[in-house]
C-alpha cells in the first residue's frame, strides 16, 4: 500500500553506530547494563506486542479499558483541535480508542521502531483522511523539532504504557520537564503509569508461562549477533526478572548459564556462570508518588483515573504556570 496523502514520515532513527557504542560501553562497565531502548528492533517490537496480549501482562488491557471508559473526560481535559504528540506510539491500538473523542487537528506519533511506526501511522492516516499525520522515527529522549505545518497549534501529548517507568527517577523527571517545555504554557499530558501492587502479580507479568518475555529479553543478544556481527550464544544465557520492593521496580537481566565469552568488534567480554547484563528497570508508582514526580517536573495533576483493582493509572496533567 502506498502512503496516504495526509501522511508525512520523517526518518531520524538513531544510526547503528549508537547500538554498537552502547554495547561496547555497557558490557565494559560493572555492573554490565544496556538501555531498554535497544529492545525495539523489528523482532523486539513484535515480541513486545505479543507481551501486551499475554494473560499475565495486565498493564495494556487495563490501560485500554481506562481509555475506553474515560475517553470523553480525557478529551475534555485535552481539548479538541490540538497537535497530539504520542511518545513511543508502538502499535496504534491505544490511540485508536481516543482519536474520535480527542479530535486533534494533527497527530504526531514518535517511535524508535521504523517498521512499527510506518505500519501504524499509515493505517491511522488511511482511516482518518482529514487528519494530518506527521510520523517521526526517532529516539524521543533526544531533542527533536516540530514540523513547520503544526507550529501554530496548541499542543498535547499522550505517553501511554508506563514507559516512563523504564527510566531512572531523575531521568524520568528530566524527560517530563523536556515534554513540558515542548508542550508550552497551555500544554496537556495524558500519561499511563503502572501502580505498585502484590509482588506476585508483578512477578508473573514479567515471567510469563509461555516465555515471551524471556524471548524479548534474549532478543538483545540476537540483535547483537545480526546487527553487530557479535560472537555470542544466546542459548548460553537465561532471562531473569524479579521485583525489588525497596526500589519499587522490576529488574530484568540476562544471566550466563555457564562461563560465556561475548566478542564485539574484537573486544572480548568474559562472563562467569551466573554473571549477567542488567537490561531493564520498570518502576512502579503510587498515585501520590507519581504526582510528586510530575510536580517536580513542572506539571499540575488535573485528574487521575484508575481501575477498581488499582492495577494501573492514567494521569491527566497540565504544564504548571510559573508562580
Ligand atoms: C515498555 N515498557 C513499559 C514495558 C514494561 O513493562 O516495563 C517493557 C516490558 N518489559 C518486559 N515486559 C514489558
Amino acid at each position: 500500500m502506498s502512503a496516504p496523502p495526509n501522511l508525512h514520515f520523517q526518518d531520524l532513527r538513531p544510526p547503528a553506530a549508537d547500538f554498537r557504542a552502547a554495547v561496547l560501553e555497557g558490557l565494559g562497565r560493572r555492573p554490565r547494563s544496556l538501555s531498554p531502548k535497544f529492545f525495539y528492533d523489528a523482532r523486539g517490537s513484535a515480541l513486545f506486542d505479543a507481551i501486551t496480549r499475554l494473560p499475565e501482562y495486565y498493564p495494556t488491557r487495563t490501560e485500554i479499558a481506562l481509555l475506553r471508559r474515560h475517553g470523553a473526560e480525557m478529551a475534555r481535559l485535552i481539548g479538541h483541535d490540538a497537535l497530539l504528540i504520542e511518545l513511543g506510539s508502538g502499535s496504534d491500538v491505544k490511540i485508536r480508542v481516543l482519536l474520535d473523542a480527542l479530535r486533534p487537528r494533527a497527530y504526531m506519533p514518535l517511535d524508535i521502531s521504523h517498521e512499527h511506526l510506518w505500519r501504524s501511522a499509515r493505517a491511522i492516516a488511511a482511516d482518518h483522511p482529514a487528519l494530518a499525520v506527521h510520523a517521526l522515527c526517532t529516539d524521543y529522549t533526544r531533542p527533536f523539532a516540530l514540523p513547520a505545518a503544526v507550529l501554530g497549534l496548541r499542543r498535547a501529548a499522550f505517553y501511554p504504557g508506563s514507559s516512563i517507568g523504564n527510566f531512572e527517577p531523575a531521568q524520568a523527571q528530566r524527560l517530563l520537564r523536556a515534554i513540558g517545555a515542548l508542550l508550552g504554557p497551555d500544554g496537556r499530558l495524558l500519561i499511563g503509569v503502572d501502580l505498585k501492587k502484590d509482588p506476585a502479580r508483578l512477578h508473573a507479568a514479567y515471567n510469563d508461562r509461555d516465555g515471551v518475555t524471556a524471548r524479548f529479553n534474549l532478543n538483545l543478544l540476537e540483535r547483537m549477533r545480526s546487527e553487530l556481527g557479535a560472537e555470542v550464544d544466546p542459548g548460553g544465557f537465561r532471562h531473569h526478572a524479579f521485583y525489588d520492593a525497596e526500589a519499587g521496580r522490576i529488574e530484568m537481566h540476562l544471566i550466563a548459564n555457564c562461563a560465556q565469552t561475548l566478542v564485539v568488534d574484537g573486544c572480548r567480554f568474559d562472563f562467569a556462570a551466573g554473571e549477567g547484563i542488567h537490561t531493564e528497570n520498570s518502576y512502579k508508582f503510587d498515585v501520590a508518588e507519581f504526582a510528586a514526580l510530575s510536580a517536580a517536573a513542572g506539571f499540575d495533576t488535573l485528574q487521575v483515573w484508575q481501575d477498581e483493582e488499582g492495577l494501573f493509572s492514567v494521569h491527566g496533567l497540565a504544564v504548571a504556570r510559573p508562580s
